[in-house]
């Protein structure tokens, strides 16, 4: 089975900023980790991250041409914004997942929201990167 794990905007900066709020690994440490589990699995993953709301819109259509069985998905600001990206998880038959590094919940207002979050099977929120981990791990024992 091949698995994705999409990464929005400012994602790349995992790591070099903002420890406090997200933790000191970086998205190569992310990919390190969720290869291993996927491996253990037999199972392939290949992580994307793009700062552009409609490479991320793409991806998840290319996702279901490509026969993915499932994304990990952490959308970063759009969570907040993107009507556009919840009707393209909506236009394809592929599962995803949501997952934030920290509790959007127990931050600023704005970040309570997600308009994606109706069309995810679920949301993982504020378990650190171990969030991806979890996420794949769910679709690995389905
Ligand atoms: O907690 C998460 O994973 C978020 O998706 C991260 C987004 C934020 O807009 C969401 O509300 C919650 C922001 C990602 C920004 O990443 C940075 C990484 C390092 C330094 C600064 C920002």
């Amino acid at each position: 089975m091949k698995y994705l794990c999409l990464n929005g905007p400012n994602l790349n900066r995992l790591g070099k900023r903002e420890p406090g709020i997200y933790g000191s690994e970086t998205l190569q440490d992310i990919d390190k980790a969720l290869q291993k589990l996927a491996g253990e699995f037999g199972a392939t993953i290949e992580l994307k991250q793009s700062n552009h709301e409609g490479q991320l819109i793409d991806w998840i259509h290319d996702a279901e041409d490509n026969e993915i069985a499932g994304i990990v998905f952490n959308p970063g600001a759009y969570t907040h914004t993107s009507v556009a990206i919840r009707d393209a998880i909506a236009s394809v038959n592929v599962p995803v997942i949501e997952v934030h590094i920290s509790n959007i919940h127990k931050r600023e207002e704005f970040r309570h929201h997600s308009y994606l979050a109706p069309e995810c099977v679920g949301q993982i929120s504020g378990l650190g990167t171990k969030g991806y981990q979890l996420a794949l791990r769910m679709f690995l024992e389905k």
